[in-house]
């Protein structure tokens, strides 16, 4: 079965007043992230080895086989932006409780992972991700990947949350003010309930 760009959890306009407007989510959802899926599934009907596979399988597989670098990269990107959607939320930036202590204990303060997570942002050269990891140690880590990877790929662990920080994500918004941007979806869109949900 081919696979499909996921809904939106929210409407399109949803997110504009906490600082990422209706044209950024319908070209970012709409046209980056179907491309990404479209790309997917031309791979997939023309690679039999492919079918019949998870996209987690798929991410897993063709990671670091160049022979399978545009599989991985399309693979990346949809599996990051289909994390992505549900990381935000237009009443984001409160931290609940299980998750709040938690980052606490394992950076010794909000702000510090904050800290941590706004130079992951602002390190990653290029395109990429930056995230917030669970990792095998249990313990909470922030990383980054270049382009289409991300933690499923590198084996870091669970990724809670995942910020793209490709031009595409903020440039309309944010001109090429990446901290600005970063800084804007810890403390406003960034949904800490979904990210708790995902430490199990
Ligand atoms: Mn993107």
């Amino acid at each position: 079965m081919a696979f499909e760009l996921p809904a939106l959890p929210y409407a399109v306009s949803a997110l504009a007043d906490a600082g990422m407007c209706q044209e950024t989510l319908e070209l970012h959802h709409g046209k980056h992230h179907q491309a990404y899926v479209t790309a997917l599934n031309g791979f997939v009907e023309k690679h039999a080895e492919l079918q019949g596979k998870t996209l987690d399988e798929i991410v897993t597989f063709s990671h670091g086989k160049p022979d399978y670098a545009g599989v991985f990269n399309n693979a990346g990107q949809h599996w990051n932006h289909t994390l992505f959607w549900p990381n935000l939320s237009a009443k984001g930036g409160g931290i609940p409780g299980r998750l709040e202590k938690k980052l606490i204990s394992d950076f010794g303060s909000v702000d510090a992972f904050k800290d941590q997570f706004k130079a992951a942002a602002a390190t990653q050269f290029g395109s990429g991700w930056a995230w917030l990891v669970l990792g095998p140690d249990g313990k909470l880590k922030v990383t980054k990947t270049p382009n289409g990877s991300n933690p499923l790929a590198t084996g870091e662990g669970q990724a809670l949350l995942g910020l793209d920080v490709w031009e595409h994500a903020y440039y309309l918004d944010f001109r090429n003010r990446r901290p600005d941007y970063t800084a804007n979806f810890l403390n406003r869109l960034a949904n800490y309930e979904f990210a708790e949900s995902r430490l199990g």
